[in-house]
């Protein structure tokens, strides 16, 4: 369905409790991640030795994905489709993606959020997120194929 402004607004509110704590709610991130897909470490330099939260690379990869992300609800908002650079196709093909790969991230970021609003969260707040990332993973897809 299409994507309205109060869900713009959920997505944009909780991105910006995602910045306000943003090495935290990386490491939140980054621990489901390599929970489910350990081989994650191979794909990330800076998780070769684990999480370690004061490594600036591991926030700036954070809050790149999430602002991508947000990004998508911006673009489902003012035109009502998702379309990815070129360039993130690229990157995600030489790096060899799966779809499962893609669901794994989908899952810890839904959780991050969850914990970085706090009791702010709500299934509408969750169900923007998820039709955010879902629009932005199938450009990628579009953009890799
Ligand atoms: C790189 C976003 C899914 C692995 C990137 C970059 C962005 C991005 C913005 C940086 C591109 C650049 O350098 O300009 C996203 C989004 C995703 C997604 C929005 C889902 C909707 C995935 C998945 C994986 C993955 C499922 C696999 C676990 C990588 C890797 C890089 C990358 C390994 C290169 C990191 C580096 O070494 O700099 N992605 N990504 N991405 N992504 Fe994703
Ligand atoms: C996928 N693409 C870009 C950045 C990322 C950061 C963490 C986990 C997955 C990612």
């Amino acid at each position: 369905g299409a994507f309205t402004e109060q869900q713009e607004e959920l997505v944009n509110s909780s991105w910006e409790a995602f910045k306000g704590n943003l090495s935290q709610n990386s490491v939140t991130f980054f621990k489901l991640v390599l929970e489910k897909e350990p081989g994650a470490k191979d794909l990330f330099s800076f998780l070769a030795n684990g999480v370690d939260p004061n490594n600036p690379k591991m926030a700036a990869h954070a809050e790149k994905l999430f602002g991508t992300v947000r990004d998508a609800a911006v673009q489902l908002k003012t035109k009502g489709e998702v379309v990815a650079e070129a360039k993130l196709g690229s990157v995600h093909i030489e790096k060899k993606v799966t779809d499962p790969q893609f669901a794994v991230i989908k899952e810890a970021l839904l959780k991050t959020i969850k914990e970085a609003v706090g009791d702010k969260w709500n299934q509408e707040l969750n169900d923007a997120w998820e039709q955010a990332y879902n629009a932005m993973a199938a450009a990628i897809k579009k953009a890799m194929a």
